[in-house]
């Protein structure tokens, strides 16, 4: 059986450089960003602003950074922030809110990633600012595409409705766009309608967009100023950081549109394991480049099938006994979705 790994499904994280980025990085004019004189960082900031009509960018090394340094500099230590219940900044991020902006989350369960209105309105009519009893609620984050609610979409109308009521209220709204390039492409939404629904958002460019690494916040100048204070603290300032915003540019300027073939493959790997009884997955939920499901009579679960599945050279994660996630990318292509389908079909257990 191969050892090797042959098709990568774990995340989009796992993408490799393109051929276009390597000669970037060894042409990239370079400063010491720390100093403020890194051309190439400096020029990925302000495409990157244009692009989503925000004033200021800043270049970080991560995702979790980039929504950490938000949470830091719009937050105040108790503080508190509304998040979807499954959401990346509140499950993934090692407690980083409570952490590092000393401010606590209410969950709020959402549906397919979105907070209900009816209960965020609910919510935000508890709120009493001037009450000294109570958090003062200061933020509404929003995940665009969301992660755990499997590459789901939130629509530009919801969106609008969260902005209405965060501005009722006098919130700030976050949006953490890890990837906002997949809904982007997915809806044909420009990426400037995206920021315009939010005070703050942060996008990966080392997930579809396939650079090695790097993240970007975006927001307003004063908001921007606080958060490379914020990246200073975390230990995210780095000096000739050109040589992955290099990168980062070449991502920007030739790696969105393609993500439609990602969900394209998305779809027709959902398909494809829908045919399987022992499998459940609704195909039609299938939005952008996240495939979940849930596997049924696997002897051991989902780990089990996990290294079954490494074992003939398909790369899966389980997230519990039985539920798994597969992610479709640059570099996976028909070939790999067709090699993960039999590979499923081999490990059909006995008793389906
Ligand atoms: N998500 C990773 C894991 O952490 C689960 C993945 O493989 O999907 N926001 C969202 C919505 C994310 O999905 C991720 C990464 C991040 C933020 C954090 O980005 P990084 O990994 O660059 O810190």
């Amino acid at each position: 059986m191969p050892t090797e790994t042959l098709a990568d499904f774990r995340s989009d994280t796992v993408t490799r450089p393109t051929p276009e980025m390597y000669e970037a990085m060894a042409r990239a004019e370079l400063g010491d960003d720390v100093l403020g004189d890194d051309p190439t960082v400096k020029a990925l900031e302000a495409e990157a602003a244009v692009r989503f009509g925000k004033e200021a960018a800043v270049f970080v090394p991560s995702g979790t950074m980039a929504n950490q340094a938000a949470m830091m500099a719009w937050l105040r230590p108790g503080d508190e922030v509304l998040c979807e219940a499954a959401s990346h900044v509140f499950n993934f991020e090692g407690g980083g809110m409570a952490r590092l902006a000393g401010a606590q989350a209410r969950q709020i369960p959402g549906v397919r990633g979105q907070m209900p209105i009816a209960l965020l309105e609910e919510t935000l009519a508890a709120i009493r600012p001037g009450n000294e009893h109570q958090p003062r609620t200061r933020l509404v984050a929003v995940e665009n595409t969301h992660n755990l609610a499997g590459g789901a979409v939130l629509a530009c109308d919801y969106l609008e409705r969260v902005r209405a009521l965060a501005d009722e209220r006098g919130l700030v709204v976050h949006l953490d766009g890890a990837r906002i390039f997949n809904a982007a492409v997915a809806t044909g939404t420009p990426l400037a309608r995206y920021g315009a629904l939010a005070d703050s958002v942060s996008c990966c460019l080392s997930k579809g967009l396939s650079a090695p690494a790097g993240s970007l916040l975006l927001g307003p100048v004063a908001f921007i100023a606080e958060a490379r204070r914020a990246r200073k603290v975390l230990g995210g300032a780095m000096r000739q950081s050109g040589i992955l915003a290099a990168a980062g540019r070449v991502a920007l300027a030739t790696m969105i549109e393609r993500l439609a073939d990602d969900h394209r493959r998305a779809r027709a790997l959902a398909a494809g394991l829908a045919e399987l009884d022992w499998i459940d997955i609704d195909p039609g939920a299938v939005e952008t480049n996240i495939v979940r499901f849930a596997i049924r009579g696997y002897p051991g679960g989902a780990h089990a099938l996990q290294a079954a599945l490494a074992a003939r050279g398909v790369r899966t994660i389980a997230f519990s006994p039985t539920r798994m996630r597969m992610v479709t990318h640059k570099d996976v292509g028909d070939e790999h979705v067709a090699m993960a389908l039999t590979a499923f079909r081999g490990e059909t257990p006995a008793a389906a």
